[in-house]
């Protein structure tokens, strides 16, 4: 029966997933990234209508290499959303990993919703934010449209998550006046307030997409597609993360895995390449320099201030 079928495989590719983590979300032990990953699915689901990704069928579960660290990939889209997708690793000596993002359709101008958290036994390394599409430093017309009404909810965490110090100075052009960026050694005080940041910041994330009008002008999505695409070509290169996944399942699934499925579109949304969008990574013979950073770490503190004004003076 047609119709059956067609129920089955709705059954097959909606419903089993998500009672999949919610089996997961019962086994967890003492500290686990699922929490945020269950409570970010439920509330998506709230607001709009989640389908599985087709990403889905090529990257659901992995094992490590070491035969005891597991990596969980979820991917869904929606109506507004292109690709909403996670991965979290549950490792040895206490690591754990969420990397969670929200890739928005590129009719629509709105931020990149990005939760990157990295756990190991004791060391917490954190990002929160709302990636801007078009970076915040240099777009004050963005800047106001999107984080305007968000400065009193970076406040609100900006003493018990404070900045975590140096980081990759280009990293700051994909970075928002709200972001997160913090290190703390683990407590269940401070996992407490980062899940509540997390909240706070996927229920505005969420509340924007809501608010969200389609772009109508071509050359305005041309735009926002590009945008996507240069983010997606520094991430897919330049990610912190990709030391350890080569190391957990080797260099031919990690790379496959960062291009494929966490930067979903580095391959697809547009032509140029990381070099055409940052040539001063460009090395003899036409390769990529292999430093994350050329320009070198800074931002001592937090260069934005509670207007949301950027107020670091020549990268300090
Ligand atoms: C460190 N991760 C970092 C740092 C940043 C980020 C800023 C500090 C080091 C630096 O200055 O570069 C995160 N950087 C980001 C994000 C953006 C960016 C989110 O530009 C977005 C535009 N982190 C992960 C995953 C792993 C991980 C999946 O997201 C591991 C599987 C690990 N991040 C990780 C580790 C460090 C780190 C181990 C510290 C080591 C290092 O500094 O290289």
């Amino acid at each position: 029966d047609f119709s059956l079928s067609r129920f089955s495989s709705f059954e097959f590719k909606v419903r089993a997933p998500l009672r999949m983590r919610q089996r997961y979300s019962l086994e967890v032990s003492a500290f686990s990234y699922q929490k945020f990953v269950n409570f970010a699915l439920e509330e998506t689901q709230r607001r709009t209508h989640l389908i599985p990704s087709p990403l889905q069928e090529q990257f659901s579960s992995l094992t490590a290499i070491d035969g005891q660290t597991k990596l969980q990939m979820l991917s869904f889209q929606a109506p507004k959303i292109r690709l909403l997708r996670s991965l979290t690793i549950e490792g040895t000596e206490g690591m754990q990993v969420l990397d969670f993002a929200v890739l928005p359709e590129p009719e629509f101008d709105l931020p990149i919703f990005c939760a990157n958290f990295f756990t190991a036994a004791n060391m917490n390394i954190i990002v929160l934010d709302l990636n801007p599409l078009y970076d915040a430093i240099n777009h004050a017309d963005y800047k106001q449209k999107y984080y305007g009404g968000l400065m009193p909810l970076a406040a609100k965490y900006t003493e018990p998550l404070p900045w975590g110090g140096k980081i990759t100075a280009e990293s700051m052009r994909f970075f928002s006046p709200i972001v997160i960026w913090t290190k703390f050694t683990s407590s269940q005080f401070k996992h407490d307030i980062l899940y509540s940041a997390f909240m706070d910041y996927y229920k505005a994330w969420l509340e924007l997409m809501d608010q969200a009008a389609k772009d109508t002008d071509d050359s305005q999505i041309i735009c926002n597609l590009e945008a996507q695409h240069k983010y997606l070509t520094w991430r897919a290169e330049k990610d912190p993360g990709h030391k350890i996944l080569k190391k957990l399942i080797g260099e031919t699934l990690a790379k496959d895995l960062v291009r494929s499925f966490l930067f979903n579109g580095v391959n697809t949304l547009g032509r140029k390449t990381f070099l055409d969008y940052f040539p001063e990574y460009h090395c003899e013979g036409g390769i990529i320099n292999a430093k994350r950073s050329i320009i070198g770490k800074s931002y001592e503190t937090r260069p934005w201030d509670t207007q949301g004004e950027f107020i670091a003076n020549n990268l300090q």
